[in-house]
C-alpha cells in the first residue's frame, strides 16, 4: 500500500513515498535546469551519496527543467512538505519565509573565491539556517554554488553612468533591489519563468545571473551582452523540507547530512572550476560579448551602507561584521 504525505497537494504531488509493505522511501527532488548543470550534477551526487551511505532501501526521482516550477514555487513547496523533498536554491528566493537568509547571497558579501570558500566552510552562517528552519520548517543540508553573476543585457554596457535607470529583474528579497537600486539601476522582481520573455517584449532590458544558468536557459539569445560587475559569487544551499527529514529513519537522516556535505563540496567545486569555461565557451560560440566594468570600486562604496542598514534591520550587524572579517 502507497502512503502519499502532505496536506492538500499531496494527492496529486506526492513527495517522499513510503511503501509500507517493503519500507522502500523516495525522495523527490526538483531543478530548473537539465542534466548539464551543476545543480542537476550536485543533486545527482547527492543521491549517489546517500544510496552509497544508507544500507536501506532508498530511491531517488529527480525532476528536470523546470517540470515542478521555478525556486519560488520549490520553496513553498518545502515549507508546506508537498511535491518535494529536496532541491538547490537562492536564498534570496527564501525571503517570504525567513528575511535573513538572503543576507548570505546579497550582492557584494564576499572579497573573492577565497573569502566565499573560508565563509562556507565554517559555522558562521548557522543563525541564518536556524532561522529557515524556525520559520519555514526548512533544513539547510549543504552549500554548493560558486558562479559568479554579472548583469547581462540587450545593450552594451560599460560604466555606471550606462547602468543608470538599467531596467533590469531582480531576485524576490528586499535587499537585491535595494542593492540595484544604491546603484542607479531600475530594479523589478520578476519570476525567473518570465525573465526570457520580459527581455524579449522590451518590459526589461536585462538582469544579472551566473554563467551556468545563462547558459543553460540560453539567456544569451535575448541579451547577448555580459558585463563583468562581478557583484556576487553564489552562495546556494541544498535544502531538505523538515518534514520529510523527521520521516526518515535515523541512519538515513544521518546518511543525509553527511552526503548533504559532501555533495556541497562537490557541487561548489564544480561550478566554480566550470563558470569561467562556460563564459568562454559562449564568447567563443559569439552568444556572449563581454565587456569589463570600468567602475567596480564605486559599486563597492554604493553598496556598503545598504548592506550595513540591512544587517541592522535584521539584528545581524555582528553576523555581517563576522563574515566581512574572515
Ligand atoms: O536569478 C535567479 O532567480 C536564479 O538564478 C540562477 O539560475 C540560480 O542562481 C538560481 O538559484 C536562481 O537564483
Amino acid at each position: 500500500k502507497t502512503i502519499l504525505r502532505g496536506a492538500t497537494l499531496a494527492a496529486a504531488f506526492a513527495a517522499t513515498l513510503t511503501s509500507a509493505a517493503a519500507q522502500e522511501i523516495t525522495l523527490r527532488g526538483a531543478s530548473m535546469f537539465d542534466e548539464n548543470h551543476a545543480f542537476t550534477k550536485t543533486m545527482e551526487r547527492f543521491s549517489e551519496l546517500v544510496q552509497e551511505k544508507y544500507d536501506g532501501d532508498v530511491n531517488f526521482d529527480l525532476r528536470l527543467n523546470g517540470e515542478l516550477g521555478v525556486e519560488a514555487d520549490y520553496v513553498t513547496f518545502l515549507q508546506q512538505g508537498v511535491a518535494i523533498d529536496f532541491t538547490i536554491m537562492a536564498p534570496s528566493n527564501m525571503a517570504t519565509f525567513a528575511p535573513s537568509i538572503p543576507l548570505m547571497d546579497m550582492p557584494f558579501l564576499f572579497r573573492d573565491q577565497a573569502h566565499w570558500e573560508a565563509v562556507l566552510s565554517s559555522d558562521v552562517l548557522q543563525p541564518l539556517e536556524q532561522e529557515l528552519a524556525d520559520k519555514a520548517d526548512i533544513m539547510v543540508i549543504g552549500y554548493t554554488g560558486g558562479g559568479v553573476r554579472n548583469v547581462l543585457a540587450n545593450h552594451p554596457i560599460h560604466n555606471l553612468n550606462e547602468l543608470a535607470g538599467f531596467k533590469m529583474r531582480v531576485m524576490g528579497a528586499p535587499i537585491q533591489a535595494q542593492i540595484f537600486s544604491a546603484l542607479t539601476a531600475a530594479p523589478s522582481a520578476i519570476s525567473y519563468s518570465e525573465v526570457y520573455n520580459a527581455i524579449q517584449t522590451g518590459v526589461i532590458s536585462g538582469f544579472e545571473n551566473e554563467a551556468a544558468s545563462i547558459q543553460n536557459l540560453k539567456f544569451y539569445e535575448v541579451a547577448p551582452y555580459l558585463t563583468l560587475t562581478r557583484h556576487a559569487i553564489t552562495v546556494r544551499p541544498i535544502v531538505m523540507s523538515g518534514k520529510t527529514f523527521r520521516n526518515l529513519p535515523a541512519p538515513l537522516q544521518a546518511a543525509v547530512l553527511e552526503a548533504g556535505k559532501e555533495a556541497g563540496a562537490y557541487g561548489r567545486e564544480l561550478e566554480s572550476r566550470e563558470d569561467a569555461e562556460k563564459l568562454q565557451e559562449m564568447a567563443d560560440a559569439k552568444q556572449l560579448t563581454v565587456l569589463e566594468f570600468e567602475d567596480r570600486d564605486k559599486l563597492l562604496e554604493l553598496v556598503v551602507p545598504v548592506q550595513d542598514a540591512y544587517a541592522d534591520s535584521l539584528g545581524a550587524s555582528d553576523l555581517l561584521t563576522s563574515i566581512r572579517g574572515m
